[in-house]
């Protein structure tokens, strides 16, 4: 959020908000341009479960593969927008399959790298307040919905047209040659993405949600709008150049973005977390190659993980299996990630925390969860036996500006993925043709 401290929010807001349309008018002009909408569709029909919450605060979406998602939305004050009872019904499948429970941001935290910024974007910097009205040709194809920001500071808008549900294609599901030379399985791959865009000062993040017919769930916040005007003084002499010449020094920052996700695979808040870990060891004299082993840990307690090479995380349900008998899971896919030393939040990649209702936002915690309770993630990694784990996952993006930040800035995107591992018994996109394919084929 690199809005100078001595200039007002209001001011700042305003001045952001006219770059922006000026930057979209500029986008238009060169064509470059979003493509025009459809009109909205018609209303959706009735959900399978039980209603869990009302018709204008439900997502539902049956993409053209046959996958359905669900969800519910809502709009919190300060950490914008939250997911709730989002469930996975691929092709197939007699009945929803819950997945998360709720699904939201849990920090956007900003150093700047001279030390004399530090923003709680979520928390002290006015996020959700900043919810950006978007036009039809944001949302191509898709609904734009109206959402209510809970204590507006602006009276002139206590409603925002701010939420977009749309589908895109994604390419290829797979592919695959079949027996004979003329046959081919293919499949292209559809998702539903849900998303809003938030102003803090003179950023402007888009929080995109992605839901892929195939179970993928993926999650990224993109930073776009424009570098701060105030942010050129490069106070520790470094900084890199923008503009003509070695005159304006842009001052280098992080991004440090957390999500926070309560699973509930199988309907249950129960679940047990599982950490894979791959060592690769040389060939022993000559004979065979170099071997890999694998080995499980169960994580039954608290913990702050760091990501390594051939290490990885999913959490298990406690509840359900798929058709073959396998527990279902899902397993944490982080994409890149700029991890920043210097918090103690900012320490790890990711954190599984007992389930407390206080605890709510990865640093600057807001409510007062009592003497000695920390206010930070790193803090509720206290030895607690896990029996409703909650996942906190940081990546951080450290962004040292270059000539094309200006103007606008374009996106840049940071995010991971949630990777269904045994939700189903085999591709949920698998073809008519080869569905008794699974496991050992002759
Ligand atoms: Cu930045």
């Amino acid at each position: 959020m690199p809005v100078n401290h001595t200039i007002s929010r209001t001011h700042a807001r305003t001045a952001a908000l006219t770059l922006a349309v000026a930057a979209l008018t500029a986008g238009a002009a060169t064509g470059a341009g979003p493509a025009s909408a459809r009109p909205a569709d018609g209303p959706a029909a009735a959900p399978a479960a039980a209603a869990e919450c009302s018709d204008a605060y439900r997502i539902e979406q049956k993409l053209s593969t046959g996958t359905t998602w669900r969800m519910c939305w809502r709009y919190h004050k300060d950490a914008g927008l939250v997911l709730n009872h989002i469930s996975y019904q691929p092709p197939g499948e007699p009945s929803p399959i819950k997945v998360l429970s709720s699904a939201r941001l849990g920090q956007i935290h900003v150093p700047y790298d001279d030390g004399r910024n530090e923003y709680q974007d979520l928390t002290q910097a006015g996020f959700a307040q900043g919810l950006m009205n978007l036009k039809p040709g944001e949302c191509p194809g898709g609904t734009l919905r109206t959402v209510k920001v809970p204590n507006s500071w602006d009276p002139d808008r206590p409603t925002v047209s701010g939420l977009c549900t749309t589908t895109r294609a994604r390419g290829h599901a797979y592919r695959m040659q079949g027996e004979r030379a003329n046959k081919v399985y293919q499949k292209q791959g559809k998702d539903l993405l849900v998303y809003t865009v938030n102003q803090v000062g003179w950023y402007e993040y888009i929080s995109e949600w992605r839901f892929q017919d195939d179970g993928t769930i993926t999650m990224n916040v993109g930073a776009t709008g424009s570098l701060s005007p105030f942010d050129y003084d490069a106070g520790d002499g470094r900084g890199w150049p923008l503009g003509k010449g070695a005159k304006d020094y842009a001052t280098s920052h992080s991004h440090n973005v957390f999500w926070r996700l309560n699973f509930a695979l199988d309907g249950s808040a129960k679940g047990r977390v599982e950490q894979y870990d791959s060592k690769v060891s040389p060939p022993a004299n000559g004979d065979g190659g170099p071997r890999n082993t694998t080995t499980r840990t169960d994580i039954t307690r608290e913990l702050a993980g760091d990501a390594k090479n051939m290490r990885w995380w999913r959490v298990v349900s406690a509840r359900g299996k798929n058709a073959d008998g396998h527990r279902r899971s899902y397993e944490i896919v982080p994409g890149p990630s700029a991890k920043y030393p210097g918090r103690g939040y900012t320490r790890h990649d990711v954190y599984f925390t007992e389930y407390n209702k206080c605890e709510q936002f990865a640093s600057d915690n807001l409510p007062d969860c009592g003497a000695g309770h920390g206010r930070s993630v790193d803090k509720w990694v206290g030895g607690q036996q896990l029996k409703r784990p909650v996942v906190w996952v940081n990546i951080g993006y450290h962004h040292i500006a270059r000539d094309e930040d200006q103007q606008p800035m374009p996106v840049h995107w940071q995010g991971f993925s949630l990777a269904p591992r045994d939700v189903t018994a085999m591709n949920p996109l698998t073809p008519e043709q080869l569905a008794d394919q699974n496991g050992h084929v002759e």
